[in-house]
This record gives C-alpha cells, structure tokens and sequence, in this order.
C-alpha cells in the first residue's frame, strides 16, 4: 500500500467558465470530448500508483459525485483506501457569497488525513490538463528531507499574474514565493501541486488556518518559507490550468492538432473517465470530417473541422461546425453554421442559425471581463430558434 494520500481540491468558484461552470462544479465540465477534467487528476494519480485519494468538493458536486461514484473506472472500487469524496462546506448560514479557501478546506479534514496516516500528502487541483508522475517528485522531496515540494514551471509573461510566482536558490530551495502579484517578478509559477510531509502539514494547518478563508497561496506558503525546508520540483512537461473560457477552448482544440503536446493514446499513461456505453460514430453520405476529436454515439452528416464533439452529438447534412467545442447529446439541424463557440450539454441549435459567425464580437459586448475573444457560450438544454443569428 503506498504511504501517500492525495487530495483533489475539486470545488472552489470558477466563476471564469461562466456558464460552463454554473451548473457543475470546474472539474466535472466535460474535455476532449468523452472525458471531464478531474480525469486528469484521478488518472494520474492511479497512473502514479496512489490509491489512496480524497476529493474536496465545494460548489454543486452533484455532477461531480455521479461521475466519480465509487471510482470504478479509475480502479478506485476498493475495500482499503479508494476515492472518499469528502463533504463540502456548506458556509455561513444566511451568506451567498461565502468563499471557503485551499487551506481551510484540508484543514477541515484534518481528521481524515489523520486517520489514513500517510507519511505524505500529495495536494492537487481538480482542473488542470497534464501528464505527471507524481512518484519522481515524491522522491525528490524525500531525498531533499523538504517539509513541502512545490511544482513550478515557466509561464508565458502576460500569464504570470494568475499565478503564484517562486524564486528559489541553487539547491532548489525555495527563497521567495508571491501569490498572483500584479507585477510579476518572474514568470516562474506555482503548479498548485503540492507535496507535504503529513506532520508539517498537520502542524501548519493547525498554525495558520483557522479562518474560512485560508488559502495555501497566502496564508501557508509565504510563512512556511521562513520557517521550514520548502522546495520546489521543476515539471517541464505539458501542463494547462484551464481557468479562463479561452484557455479551456484553446486547449482542447490543441488535442485536434496533428501533433498534440499531450498525448491522450499513451497506452503508458492511459487517462480513465466514466462513460456510457455508446455505438460507433457514424458519417452520413455527404458528410466531412477533419482535424478533430469525434466521440461515440455521434452521427455527422453535415461538415466538422477543427473541432472536438462528445459524446452522443447528431450534425444534420447542410450544418458546419467550425472552431468548435460541442458537448454530449446537443443537436444542430440542418444548414445551421456554428463558428467558434462551446455549446454546453443538450442544447439544439435549429436550421439556418449562424452562430459566431465572421468575426463579429458582438455577442460578448455586455461580458468584457468574461469574454473579449470572439466565443460563444450557449447554456446547457438552449434551444436556439431557427434561422438565428449571434
Ligand atoms: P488558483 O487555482 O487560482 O491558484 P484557488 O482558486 O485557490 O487557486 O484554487 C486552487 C484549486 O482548488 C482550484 O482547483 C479550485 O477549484 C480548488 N478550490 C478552491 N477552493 C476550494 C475549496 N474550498 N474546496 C475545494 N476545492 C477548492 C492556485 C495557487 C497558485 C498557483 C495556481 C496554479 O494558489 O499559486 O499558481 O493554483 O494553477
Ligand atoms: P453534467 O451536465 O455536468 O454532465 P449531469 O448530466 O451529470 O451534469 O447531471 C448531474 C446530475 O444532476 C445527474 O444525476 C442528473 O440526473 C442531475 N440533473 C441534471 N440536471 C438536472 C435537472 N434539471 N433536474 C434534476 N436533476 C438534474
């Protein structure tokens, strides 16, 4: 039985996916098309050898817990250690926007972790897009003696800032950690991958989180750096933190590349996920299909290029899906022409819509935070009348 504990942080606001995320939490909103993104993390850890996982949940799980049930796909079924999903904070009574943070989240199970007495405790985010062996960097913070191991890789500059950003010395000590500075320092950023030896953490939690909204950027990095052996484990692999809408719609659309980063048919690394059983995907006669991931249960007969479609997905002869993310069950009729956009579960576009069609940014006018990219979100279960143009 391996000495590590992992646990998934699969909650917090997410509010950046909009719509996407409104109705299920971050890490349960569908991927490259028969997969959510908390397979990710799950697949990695089984794939990394630890059987041993908790899943921190916070906004709506209920999509979350259908999915990971009692963890069968991911060889998870089982009598010792396994998947616990472990209970959300429900907040304070009467509040709507209470926020609870990382920090005080672990801290709230401090019991559990007690319980299974790992002798690390590996600490991952429910949303992140990547291949990694959490075993190597496991071995690095037990040859470095480290109190904490923090994964950290280079970001593009204009990023930066949505991150925590290291320095660290030529032992790979880290010297200096600030979370999400306006005015980044460097572009080298915190993964949010953590890995804590159980009593240290035990010990910091207990120190600094009392309060709700604790999180591990402000409150536990920052003095443990002072105080304790933290180091930091360099990852050079693919690694996507898909918090924004564009981020989340660039990565997947990167899988449709003739050569993708991340290989997904890495029989070595194989990435598990709860699905249906569902029949072949089916061309019809005068239908095309190029650069893109099609899943099963879906029937084409229009056009589809540059795009990734889930599971169950029927395109009528006439239709064009372009630049597109389609998720499970949505129907376009004929003639219809969808342009980069993210049409979210069951929706049904009606024939002869354009949506997002030419380079028009209209549609994002009234979400400038949100939405300056030109995409368009449509909502789980729309129906779009016919002949609409957005
Ligand atoms: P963020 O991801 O922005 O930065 P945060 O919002 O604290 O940090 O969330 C981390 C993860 O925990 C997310 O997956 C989130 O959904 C989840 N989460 C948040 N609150 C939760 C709660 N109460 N219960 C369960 N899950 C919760 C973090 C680090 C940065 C680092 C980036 C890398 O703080 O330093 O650079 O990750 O992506
Ligand atoms: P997602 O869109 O994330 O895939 P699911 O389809 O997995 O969400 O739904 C999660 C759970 O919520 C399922 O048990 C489903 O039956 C239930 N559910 C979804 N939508 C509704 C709804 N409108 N009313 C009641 N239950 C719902």
């Amino acid at each position: 039985m391996s000495k590590t504990l992992a646990l998934i942080l699969a909650g917090g606001r997410g509010t950046r996916l909009d719509v996407l995320s409104a109705h299920r939490a971050k890490p349960s909103v569908p991927f490259a098309g028969k997969f959510r993104l908390i397979d990710f993390a799950l697949s990695n850890c089984v794939n990394s050898n630890i059987y041993n996982i908790g899943v921190l949940t916070q906004y709506l799980p209920l999509s979350l817990n259908n999915h990971i049930g009692i963890g069968k796909p991911w060889d998870l079924d089982r009598k010792r250690g396994g998947v616990t999903i472990l209970q959300p904070f429900r907040g304070k009574p009467g509040t709507t926007d209470w926020y609870e943070g990382t920090a005080h989240a672990i801290y709230k199970n401090r019991s559990f972790i007690r319980n299974q007495n790992p002798d690390e405790v590996v600490i991952l985010s429910g949303d992140h897009v990547y291949a990694m062996d959490y075993g190597k960097m496991i071995e690095f913070h037990r040859e470095k003696g480290a109190d904490l191991t923090i994964a950290a890789q280079p970001v593009p500059y204009e990023d930066a800032s949505r991150f925590g950003i290291l320095d660290y010395n030529d032992e790979m000590e880290v010297t200096d950690f600030v979370e999400k500075p306006a005015d980044p320092p460097s572009n080298l950023a915190s993964m949010g991958i953590y890995v804590f030896d159980k009593d240290r953490l035990l010990e910091v939690l207990e120190k600094y989180c009392s309060e709700e909204d604790s999180d591990f950027g402000h409150h536990i990095i920052p003095p443990m750096i002072e105080e304790n052996k933290v180091f930091l484990y360099e990852f050079d692999d693919y690694w996507k933190d898909v918090g924004t809408l564009e981020a989340y719609w660039q990565t997947n659309l990167d899988l449709a590349k003739p050569i993708p980063e991340l290989n997904l048919y890495n029989e070595e690394w194989k990435l598990h996920t709860r699905s249906e059983e569902k029949p072949s995907v089916k061309l019809g006669e005068n239908a095309s299909a190029s650069k893109s991931l099609i899943s099963n249960g879906s029937i084409i007969n229009g056009q589809v290029r540059n795009s990734v479609i889930s599971p169950g997905v029927y395109i009528e002869e006439g239709a064009v899906v372009k630049n597109s993310i389609i998720f499970n069950d949505s129907i376009i009729r004929s003639n219809s022409v969808i342009d980069k956009c993210i049409i979210d579960k069951e929706v049904e576009v009606k024939a002869n819509c354009k949506i997002g069609y030419g380079d028009d940014l209209t549609p994002n006018k009234d979400k400038p935070d949100l939405l300056t990219n030109g995409l368009n979100v449509i909502a789980k279960r729309a129906t779009i009348p016919e002949g609409t143009v957005i």
